[in-house]
């Protein structure tokens, strides 16, 4: 059984916030943001369901509420019930919608999951200061000619939100989004560490502008950041996986030139590029790109927990 209630938001009918997630909300507890992107194309079916649960598992393991936002027949949900997680899994006709699809899905009743950019954005319209997820999108090489940069950057410049991450992929151009970040004027912490986390490896070989050594550190910066009113952009915070549990560093550089070279080969473009390569990772890797995917997610989840829980903390 699911419980939701109206929320208090201009479009209210058109926007449902989880009882669990408005009830935390206005008693000052952290609340972490979770795409759906992730499970309905990012992750292979069935795993996806069993993997939802224990993301949001490790949110509440960090000390906050979790809120899985997705459209659904229209509407935005901002938290789902174990029901709506599993439609979100299951169901072949859900779209990907970044922040430009989503009121085209509202307006003709379609149902679809969010990225980094669209559940950045929602989160942000329901009162959600930090988001989880697994690797942003970014600059993708050859961007000069295809002048495919994901709609995740322009929104986290433009959107008050901390994103934990584990950095990008390197199938992207990991320097050209780094560089992007710092003309939009997203700040880029890393967690723990000086180099910028490349996904399915700890080190992507760029630095990151500054380090924290905490969760508080890091909820620090957010509330700071609206103090001093410098807050029109998000934060990225940048979790790499522990080295030891990083893909070895030969199939990560086969994965990346096969991936790309079966891009170009089935010439896949625009919103399907990152669901094929992440289903070519999967399928080729016996299970390793999977296991490294999850671990890292379910850690970016757990810190997102906890950083949520300090930012309450500080603005109660
Ligand atoms: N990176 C990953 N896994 C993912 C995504 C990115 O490692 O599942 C998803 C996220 O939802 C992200 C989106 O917002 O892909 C970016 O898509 P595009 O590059 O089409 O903007
Ligand atoms: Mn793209």
């Amino acid at each position: 059984m699911v419980s939701a209630m109206r929320a208090h938001l201009p479009g209210s009918d058109l926007f449902v916030v989880h009882e669990e997630v408005r009830e935390a909300l206005d008693a000052g507890v952290g609340v972490v943001a979770l795409e759906s992107t992730i499970l309905a194309h990012g992750l292979p079916h069935p795993d996806n369901i069993e993997i939802g649960a224990r993301i949001e598992g490790a949110v509440r393991a960090g000390g906050s509420v979790p809120a899985t936002i997705a459209v659904l027949d229209g509407v935005v949900h901002v938290g789902l019930g174990g029901p709506e997680v599993e439609r979100v899994c299951t169901d072949p006709a859900i779209a990907k919608l970044s922040v430009r699809d989503v009121g085209v899905a509202a307006a003709l009743g379609l149902s679809g999951a969010t990225t980094v950019a669209s559940t950045s954005a929602l989160a942000h319209r329901a009162g959600i200061r930090v988001f989880a997820t697994g690797g942003l999108g970014g600059v993708h090489r050859g961007a000069s000619q295809t002048f495919d940069v994901s709609a995740d950057l322009g929104v986290i410049a433009s959107t008050p939100v901390l994103v934990v991450c584990a950095g990008v992929k390197s199938i992207l151009d990991v320097a050209g989004t780094l560089e992007t970040l710092e003309t939009l004027s997203v700040p880029v912490l890393g967690y723990r560490t000086d180099a910028f986390p490349g996904f399915y490896l700890s080190d992507s070989g760029q630095p990151v502008p500054w380090r924290v050594e905490s969760a508080a550190d890091a909820a620090r910066v957010v509330v700071m950041r609206e103090r001093l009113g410098t807050d029109a952009a998000g934060v990225v915070l940048a979790n790499p996986l522990p080295v030891d549990r990083q893909v070895e560093r030969g199939l990560h550089d086969r994965l990346v030139e096969e991936g790309l070279a079966l891009l170009e080969r089935e010439g896949v473009h625009g919103k399907d590029v990152t669901p094929r390569l992440l289903e070519y990772f999967h399928d080729s890797s016996g299970g390793e790109s999977l296991r490294a995917n999850v671990e890292l997610v379910l850690s970016n989840a757990r810190l997102a927990g906890e950083v949520a829980a300090e930012v309450a903390a500080l603005v109660s």
